[in-house]
């Protein structure tokens, strides 16, 4: 495959600073060299900046609208145009850039006359809007956007809002109330870490993977660093205990490798400023690099190809 990586230096998605280093520490925790090795094609398109945007008071609860707006009509377009020629892989920066990378996605999908899906693989749901949030960081806004709801004046139209029913979100654990209760009206499917605990990883994923085929349809994953437990990826903002372990992350990765459905991936969160020696960026490298094709051995698999 062509992988095209596109730094998304995103940084305004919530207070805390140092997203803005993750496409950096990504590169140098071998990206690039990974997915060379695995017979990839390798395009770098550096690191983008958002649209020009008036600058942002913050004296009100939303913090820095403007800027995420900025970003959010840049990374759409820029996921509209990679996929024309490869499959996009955006090195966050933070989960605010998903607000454009899965809208841009979606806008693609549509001229191409198929559904988009989307695999959200987080401890949180990001199903808030501006209007519902209590901490009024956008990062956990952008289910909320690209399935449509309402409240984010300012931003970009959802030309191609994403079904609630074409959304599976794994590794739960940490949800707020206003997105229970809108998650509660919606056709979001969710997986929670006791379903996970109860009944295996593979079980909804496979499920869910078999909707996408069945569909015909392109497959966007979205990997916030915080869906794994902490004791393996301490390098995030907002760490919940109990998340995902190394061997259940890389089997979402290997299973999606198998199945030739993703068309673009987003790596999220990571702040290499609170990490000891890189360990979560090469953590994320290293499942960037099962869902595209590393493994130990060949088994037979369910395949849609
Ligand atoms: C929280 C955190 N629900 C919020 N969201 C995060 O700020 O609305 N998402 N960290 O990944
Ligand atoms: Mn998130
Ligand atoms: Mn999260
Ligand atoms: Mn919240």
């Amino acid at each position: 495959q062509h992988c095209i990586l596109i730094g998304a230096p995103v940084d305004s998605g919530k207070r805390r600073a140092g997203c803005l280093m993750g496409p950096d520490a990504y590169r140098t925790a071998g990206i690039a060299a990974a997915l060379e090795s695995l017979g990839h094609t390798v395009e770098d398109l550096g690191n983008l900046a958002p649209e020009a945007h008036p600058a942002d008071t913050n004296d009100g609860l939303v913090y820095a609208r403007n800027e995420t707006i900025g970003w959010t009509s840049r990374l759409a377009q820029a996921a509209e145009d990679a996929l024309e020629c490869g499959l996009p892989v955006f090195l966050g920066g933070d989960h605010s850039l998903s607000l454009g990378s899965v809208a841009g996605a979606a806008n693609f999908a549509a001229k191409a006359g198929r559904p988009l899906f989307v695999l959200w693989l987080d401890a949180h749901t990001d199903f808030h809007t501006p209007e519902t949030s209590d901490s009024g960081n956008l990062h956990g806004t952008p289910v909320g956007y690209f399935t449509g709801r309402r409240g984010f004046d300012g931003f970009p139209e959802v030309l191609n809002p994403v079904p609630e029913e074409n959304v599976c979100m794994i590794g739960l654990r940490s949800v707020d109330t206003q997105e229970r209760l809108a998650l509660e009206d919606s056709a979001i499917r969710t997986h929670d870490m006791r379903d996970i605990d109860e009944n295996g990883i593979a079980g909804p994923l496979n499920r869910f993977l078999d909707h996408v085929a069945e569909a015909n349809g392109m497959l966007h994953v979205s990997l916030d660093v915080d869906f794994l437990d902490p004791s393996v990826a301490p390098a995030v903002g907002t760490t919940v205990p109990g998340g995902a372990t190394v061997r259940e992350a890389h089997l979402v990765c290997e299973i999606l490798h198998d199945s030739g459905l993703m068309t673009s991936l987003d790596l999220v969160e990571l702040n290499p400023f609170l990490d000891e020696r890189g360990r979560t960026a090469h953590l994320m490298v290293d499942l960037c690099a099962s869902a595209l094709g590393r493994r130990v051995f060949d088994r037979p698999t369910r395949s849609y190809q």
